[in-house]
This record gives structure tokens, sequence and C-alpha cells, in this order.
């Protein structure tokens, strides 16, 4: 498996001088950067200078640090230490082709009152911009979790930006810390194959699901993970009710999810495999 961007790859080298018969050893490491064919720059925030993340733009308003311990991979990750309401950060613009649909997600770690959602910026040979919306928005967690949305490019686009919106609480004029990481781009149109990678650890089911009075919902898996987990809630209709992708490095996981009182069922994709639990919503 190629090691993602980030990684830190350690060597140990052995050494043998023969004409002295001493041993000397060191270890040499080096930073992963290849992207897998993901076309935002600095997709992981590994990349500072002068402290902004290159490839990177921010609204005034915002104000953003590098930050070393709240990471979703790699060395580093996007700390947003303020974000006024309604402001934004930007990727640098990458080349596209017009019509073809693209898939575009951001890691985000979003533990405060206010919420986070990503957009795009579509522009044309003339410069002509244009923002299409997701309609996902951060949930509080203190856990990582994927937004992600899919839009078709208008047919005379040939570049875009990828940005995200931070969003305070009705109290709050401002609201941080989030925590940004992994940003990609795909795009579904051409041929590429998927090389999503999918967890190997022995996860059969859930060993329990229950939502408390606080709103908030608790899944444990009966094993621990070290890998990314769709989870979707499903009316007894059938209809849906939340779907989102977190980050779980443990056997559980804990998030804020509103729900009326009555009867779901929770499903968690992880890697090709999948399964259902009944939870009761009592409020
Ligand atoms: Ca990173």
């Amino acid at each position: 498996m190629p090691n993602p961007e980030g990684t830190e790859v350690r060597y140990f080298v052995w050494a043998i001088d023969d004409s002295n018969a001493t041993a000397q050893s060191d270890t040499f490491s080096y930073f992963v950067q290849t992207s897998g064919g993901n076309p935002i720059p600095n997709a992981g925030f590994e990349q500072w200078s002068g402290g902004d993340p290159v490839n990177w733009y921010r609204d005034n308003g915002i104000t953003w640090s590098e930050e070393l311990s709240v990471v979703h991979s790699g060395q580093r990750s996007l700390k947003i230490v303020n974000a006024d309401d309604r402001k934004n950060i930007y990727s640098d613009t990458v080349q596209i082709t017009g019509g073809h649909r693209y898939h575009i997600s951001f890691w985000v770690l979003d533990n405060v009152t206010g919420r986070a959602r990503i957009f795009v910026r579509w522009f044309n040979e003339s410069g002509y911009p244009d923002n299409d919306w997701s309609s996902v928005y951060s949930t509080d967690s203190p856990q990582w979790q994927r937004l992600e949305w899919e839009w078709t490019a208008p047919p005379n686009a040939q570049k875009l930006i990828v940005a995200l919106r931070f969003y305070t609480s009705n109290e709050k004029s401002t609201v941080g810390p989030f925590y940004v990481d992994d940003v990609e781009l795909s795009d579904l149109s051409s041929n590429s194959e998927d090389d999503e990678p999918h967890s190997l650890l022995p996860c059969h089911g859930f060993k329990s699901v229950f939502y408390d009075s606080g709103g908030r919902l608790h899944l444990r898996f009966d094993a621990e993970l070290k890998s990314n987990v769709m989870v979707s809630i499903y009316r007894l209709n059938g209809t849906r009710a939340f779907r989102g992708e977190f980050f779980v490095n443990s056997d559980a996981l804990l998030f804020s999810i509103p729900l009326e009182s009555g009867i779901y069922f929770v499903k968690a994709d992880i890697g090709a495999r999948s399964f259902v639990e009944k939870v009761v919503v009592l409020r």
C-alpha cells in the first residue's frame, strides 16, 4: 500500500566498517509528498510559509495557525483559531474539465457550536466566478468528520477553487477552533480506479448503539478501528435522517445529532462491510 501524504517513513541503517571492525547505525527519514492523483495543492496542510499554509487563502475575519497535535493524517493540520460569521478559506486554483462531475471532501474537526460547509467556485475562460454550495454542514463532535459533496462543472468551466465557509452560533460573533485536513478533489467522469484504502481490521458489527438524553448518538464497534466509517441514519419509513463520514481511531464513535422521538436504523459502512442496528430515541 502506498504511504499517504505526510507520512514519515523511517529507515534504520546499520553500517559495518570492515577495516576497523566497528559498527555504526543511524536512522534517516523522509516525508511522503505524493498526492495520489488528488490535484489540490498542499491538500494535507503539511507545507507552511510565514505562518500561512502554502497554496491556501483566507478572508479577513479568519485567523489560522499550523497545528501539530490535532491532525487527521500526516504531521500537520490547519487550525482555524477564530472565524467571523460567513468567512471562508480557499484553495489555489485547479484546472478542471467543463461538464465533468467532481467529488470534493474536507476532513473537519468541529467540536464547537459553529458549523462549517464546503462550496466550490468555478471560473470560465473570462475568469467569471460562480459558486455552488453543499447542503451538508458539520455537526459538533470530538471526532474528525468528512464533509463531502458532488457537483457537475458548468460546461464552460476551466478552473475551480474548493472552499470552506464557517458559521458562528447565534450568540457569538466569532467561533473556533476548527481543524481542517486532507482535502480531496476527484474527477468522477474520468476512468480512474477507486484506490480508496479500506480497513483490514476485523470489525463485524456493533457492540452497542444508543441515543442519550443530551442528543448524542453512541456507537460502539466489536473491534478497534483505524478507518473511515460512513454513518447513515434511516427513519422507519426508509427516508434518511443523516449521513456523514467519520474517522474512528478506537472502538467507539460519539456525535451530536438532533433526532425526533421514534425508531431509527443506524447503518455503518466500513470499507466493503456494512451493518445495521435499531436505535430508539426518547425525548
Ligand atoms: Ca495533514
